[in-house]
């Protein structure tokens, strides 16, 4: 069963490249159970070079590892999954693409795109943003009213993502998501480790 409880998010950008790796080690070792490698501004050799190396490090915790937006990525350097947007391939042709055993995730924002991407075989799906971020564009926030009606519809894990930190995920409880996504909470801390224990815990607490 796949565990989506801390789901840390990588953002190389904030940080300089010597902490990056190090920081994606960090975040194994406090407990993240899976992680994306999300890079919006890498050429596909980059890309693949990152993922390769980030790979080598997740393995070795037997963490999965889900590369943002791109099926190639993922395949090439036998990562455990991919997640894909509402403006990225389809989650069917990824399935189709990465086969039945690797790990496909969605955004939706919507319990019509829930649906949609689940009926498409979604093995998971990440709803937001729930507070303003300063990683991602984003125009309109998710309520939490309607992550509740998405974790409802579906029978796959529903993560909460977007401007979450340990201070303020008490908004989620109750509401039944599988786990949360972050980013800044963990990648712009100057402890990763101690801050994706913290993150973890609290949203066990809820
Ligand atoms: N999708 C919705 S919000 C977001 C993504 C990728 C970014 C979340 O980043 P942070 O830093 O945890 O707010
Ligand atoms: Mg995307």
């Amino acid at each position: 069963m796949l565990d989506t409880t801390l789901y840390f998010i990588t953002d190389s950008s904030s940080v300089s490249a010597e902490k990056f790796l190090p920081s994606v080690e960090a975040a194994c070792k406090g407990g993240a159970t899976i992680i994306q490698l999300r890079e919006k501004n890498k050429s596909t050799r980059e890309y693949l070079e990152l993922a390769a190396n980030v790979h080598e490090i997740t393995a070795r915790y037997k963490v999965p590892l889900i590369i943002d937006d791109r099926v190639d990525v993922a395949l090439a350097i036998g990562a455990e999954g991919v997640h894909v947007g509402q403006t990225d391939m389809p989650v069917a042709m990824a399935r189709k693409l990465m086969g039945p055993n690797k790990i496909v995730g969605a955004t939706t924002k919507t319990v019509p795109q829930a649906l949609e991407a689940y009926k498409q075989g979604a093995d998971y799906l990440g709803v937001g943003a729930i507070y303003p971020t300063t990683t991602k564009v984003v125009t309109i926030l998710t309520s939490v009213e309607t992550l509740k009606e998405i974790v409802k519809a579906v029978p796959i894990p529903v993560n909460a993502i977007g401007g979450l930190n340990k201070e303020n995920i008490g908004v989620l409880r109750g509401t039944g998501i599988a786990g949360i996504c972050a980013v800044s909470a963990i990648q712009k801390s100057s402890d990763p480790e101690a801050a994706a224990r913290e993150l973890k815990a609290a949203f066990l607490a809820l």
